[in-house]
């Protein structure tokens, strides 16, 4: 199905939101979500292992009750919370980003807690991604990963209506300027609950950002590169790697621990001809 979706999608921003527990991702997706919505667009969002609920806009109430009044606003979102199978929750995201891509979504976001390998995975899928964090944030960059830090285009400081707001947007500020080499310049912007015209620098953060990958011809590049990867390693693993072990288990070649298994790989491998496989894959055909 994923096969015969492919020439239908490539049109969506897939924008990735990333940061702390707690920080306030949901509360600011939402939000976003509704001004993006409000001026015609179609807007899915993905939120992987999402603990608290989307509010769009209020603190309290029914989690089912406030994801209705999303799609009310023809916002589609769902979670994926599938943490813990093998490779479960990228390949889920993979398969769910092509099929909101290929349905008409003009935006995608996908929030995650930005914790392990799995989140900064998921984060190579996105065109844009977003690093939220909010006052008090010297414990807060400790505990992230620093890989976010460096794969983040936009920054937000979120809960602008706490103290030390405008200190934590200078902090992460002088942060960023050490490193000038970017051809896109990075910038932090503040939002808060509070006001919710706050979350329109936000929105022409991710407007910026986009123009600037349309310009470079980059729009969709790490989506295509993570597919690629990942639809190899999976075919590779269903269709070899796991024969191969299967028979060695049925050839009771692992009770013997004499069985060289460096030497046997060594030789198979020496038989396959990559380079035919490559000039296979890489001849460019119009289907
Ligand atoms: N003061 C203040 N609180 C906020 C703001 N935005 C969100 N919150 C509160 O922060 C708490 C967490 O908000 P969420 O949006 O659920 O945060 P999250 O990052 O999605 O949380 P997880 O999905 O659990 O990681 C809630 O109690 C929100 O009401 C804000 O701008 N200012
Ligand atoms: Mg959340």
């Amino acid at each position: 199905m994923l096969r015969k979706l492919y020439p239908h999608t490539g049109k969506s921003q897939v924008v990735g939101i990333t940061g702390p527990p707690g920080i306030g991702k949901s509360t600011l997706i939402g939000n976003l979500s509704s001004l993006l919505a409000e001026s015609g667009n179609r807007v899915s969002i993905l939120a992987i292992d999402a603990s608290s609920p989307y509010t769009g806009g209020s603190l309290l109430g029914n989690r089912i009750r406030m994801q209705e009044s999303l799609w009310k606003s023809g916002i589609y979102m769902r979670s994926l919370a599938n943490r813990g199978y093998k490779g479960g929750l990228s390949d889920s995201a993979l398969g769910a980003v092509s099929i909101l891509d290929a349905s008409g979504s003009d935006f995608i976001i996908i929030e995650t807690v930005g914790a392990g390998q799995a989140d900064l995975d998921i984060m190579n899928l996105a065109d844009t991604t977003v690093l939220v964090l909010a006052p008090g944030l010297g414990d807060q960059i400790q505990a992230i990963k620093a890989g976010i830090m460096e794969i983040a285009d936009i920054f937000v400081v979120n809960k602008m209506d706490r103290e030390g707001s405008y200190f934590a947007m200078k902090d992460i500020e002088e942060t960023l300027s050490l490193d000038e080499r970017r051809k896109f310049k990075r910038e932090v912007v503040g939002a808060t609950n509070a006001d919710l015209e706050s979350y329109r620098d936000l929105l022409e953060a991710i407007n910026r950002h986009r123009d600037f990958l349309k310009g470079e011809d980059q729009m969709g590049k790490k989506r295509l590169e993570y597919g690629l990867k990942w639809v190899l390693e999976t075919e590779l693993n269903e269709k070899i790697i796991e024969p191969i072990v299967r028979s060695f288990h049925e050839n009771s070649l692992l009770e013997d621990s004499k069985t060289n298994f460096y030497e046997k790989v060594e030789n198979l491998l020496e038989n396959i001809d990559l380079t035919d496989i490559i000039e296979e894959l890489t001849n460019r055909t119009d289907d």
